[in-house]
């Protein structure tokens, strides 16, 4: 059994996505009828957020009922798929996870070498951490980003969509060197400082289109090493043309089909446990007969 968890949240998109909290319904709505074989092997969670106005009380909602959710799983042969919402929500359910995988009994060696402590700090902190702990042992969460920013603004006090990824490093909750973000071509020149000093892995929409095959398959063997994977779907990683529906969308992404191809290969690894599909806005998906809300459907028939 796998389970969806709806996160209707868009208020951490800074009013420029407004509308994509009415993804997950949608999403799941094409999904049921493009899919209704595979109704039965979903759990549906549905996590109220719609009268929440509030970044932080949201965030903290999000994280609580993923912990509640994780700590009655048994981790065999389940997928958590989460539905965004905007992209603010990987904060809260990245920090959820790790979290719990980070107390289980087999890790607790790992819970001293992770320490979180998210008072008074910097990034440059975040760095002389990283480089005093430079763990080498992979008994842990790879993180893999699609998306045509690297979400890497200089972090406020509460992560929205444009500095979640950015946030969850510098609050050390994932070291840089496990994430993977894919399908970029916007880059703020704050954003490459900090992906250049930190060493962040950014492969470009042009490094998968010099040999998707390739690409993909090394990907996939950097990827094994990890106990858990995540990830982490931003659907302007598409082209407009085929993912109009979306708060920045970005010309020259990625092909509906190049990244079922990706996902496809991806989701055969078993490591695979965490998925999320954001920033779809169904509000302006009408006027072109929610074709990327249908994109999304499809995504979430891929990991199941
Ligand atoms: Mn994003």
């Amino acid at each position: 059994m796998h389970h969806v968890i709806k996160l209707p949240y868009d208020r951490g998109s800074m009013n420029k996505n407004l509308g994509c909290a009415k993804a997950p319904d949608k999403l799941l709505e094409l999904f049921l009828s493009l899919y209704p074989d595979k109704s039965n092997i979903i759990k549906i969670l549905d996590i109220k957020l719609n009268d929440i106005y509030e970044d932080k009380q949201a965030h903290k909602i999000i994280e609580m009922s993923i912990k509640s959710l994780l700590s009655k799983s048994n981790y065999n042969n389940e997928r958590f798929i989460f539905l965004g919402g905007d992209h603010s929500i990987t904060y809260p359910t990245y920090k959820a996870i790790h979290d719990v995988v980070f107390a289980m009994p087999n890790n607790l060696n790992k819970q001293v070498s992770s320490p979180i402590n998210l008072l008074n700090q910097t990034d440059q902190t975040s760095k002389n951490y990283r480089n005093q702990h430079h763990h080498t042992n992979k008994d842990t969460i790879g993180l893999v980003v699609f998306d045509a920013h690297p979400d890497c603004v200089s972090s406020d006090v509460v992560p929205t969509h444009e500095d979640w990824l950015r946030s969850l490093i510098s609050h050390h909750y994932i070291d840089a060197q496990d994430v993977y973000i894919i399908g970029v071509r916007d880059i703020d020149k704050t954003e490459q400082t900090f992906i250049t000093s930190n060493k962040i892995k950014v492969f470009h929409t042009q490094d998968v289109f010099n040999n998707i095959e390739d690409f993909t398959e090394s990907l996939m063997s950097n990827l094994l090493k990890y106990k858990y994977l995540y990830i982490s779907i931003d659907i302007d990683v598409l082209d407009p043309a085929f993912a109009p529906a979306t708060g920045y969308p970005s010309p020259g992404g990625l092909a509906t089909r190049e990244l079922f191809y990706m996902l496809m290969k991806l989701s055969k690894l078993r490591n695979l446990m965490f998925i999320d599909i954001v920033e779809i806005n169904p509000i302006i998906d009408k006027q072109y007969n929610y074709l990327t809300s249908s994109i999304g459907a499809r995504l979430i028939s891929i990991f199941l």
